[in-house]
């Protein structure tokens, strides 16, 4: 795998473009660019969309700029890696062949360079998840992506976007997000001793970076408020914040 590596997550792009959407989208790919130039990886760790659905014969078309982008990277030689996550994780072949050069649909455990990595996209890992892995369960089973793709595209992304117009999900008390973060630190504890050197997830909209037990804890923040992402250097792991829009 070509160095450096970039990790980002949860950009979220919207089902419905206006103006902002367009200035998120043209920021991504400034980064994308940045990492090519750099000659690195790609690492998509879930939530590109705010809804992807693939059907063996029909594909999202609000997304084309990314598709172009993306294949454009894949072809400059760029290695891109999909983590799916809560919102993205019904791919077929058209993202897992044509546009990356491999979609995970589960966490992955994997050695980059001496180091080992923990790649999740973080969505039911935490204790208080419990109710959700249940549901989480039920929106991968194959039943009941047999039943959703036998509906039609029309109805499908209807659905998703009713779903995906009710407000934000971005943003939580900071009391919660102590709380997630300790509950990370917990997962992160238990994957260390497992022998991983980094864990590095998505999810839950927030950027950091936390020393546990001489691993690192990488959480990647989002493409919404924070505009951040971390690269591994081959060396050592760094959370930054994209600012360079020229
Ligand atoms: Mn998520």
């Amino acid at each position: 795998m070509q160095l450096p590596v970039y990790f980002i997550s949860d950009i979220h792009l919207m089902l419905q473009q206006d103006e902002y959407e367009k200035k998120r989208q043209e920021k991504l790919f400034r980064l994308m660019d940045y990492v090519a130039q750099s000659g690195g990886t790609l690492f998509i760790v879930g939530d590109l969309f705010d809804f992807y659905f693939e059907y063996k014969h029909v594909i999202p078309k609000v997304y084309f700029p990314l598709y172009q982008q993306m294949y454009s990277l894949k072809n400059k030689g760029v290695e891109i890696y999909f983590v799916t996550g809560n919102h993205d994780h019904w791919t077929l072949d058209f993202m897992g062949q044509t546009l990356t050069t491999k979609v995970y649909d589960d966490d992955l455990s994997i050695d980059i360079q001496g180091k080992r990595f923990y790649i999740t996209h973080g969505d039911g890992i935490l204790s208080l998840d419990r109710g959700y892995r249940l549901l989480k369960a039920i929106i991968r089973s194959k039943l009941f992506i047999w039943l959703y793709r036998a509906l039609h595209p029309a109805v499908g992304y209807g659905i998703a976007n009713a779903i995906s117009k009710r407000g934000r999900h971005d943003e939580h008390p900071q009391e919660y997000n102590e709380k997630v973060l300790n509950e990370l630190k917990v997962f992160t504890e238990t994957v260390v001793a497992d022998g991983h050197d980094y864990v590095i997830t998505g999810h839950y909209h927030q950027a950091t970076v936390e020393n546990v037990n001489g691993g690192k804890l990488v959480v990647l923040g989002d493409w919404l408020q924070y505009f951040s992402y971390a690269v591994f250097d081959g060396n050592d792991i760094e959370l930054k914040f994209w600012k360079n829009d020229a």
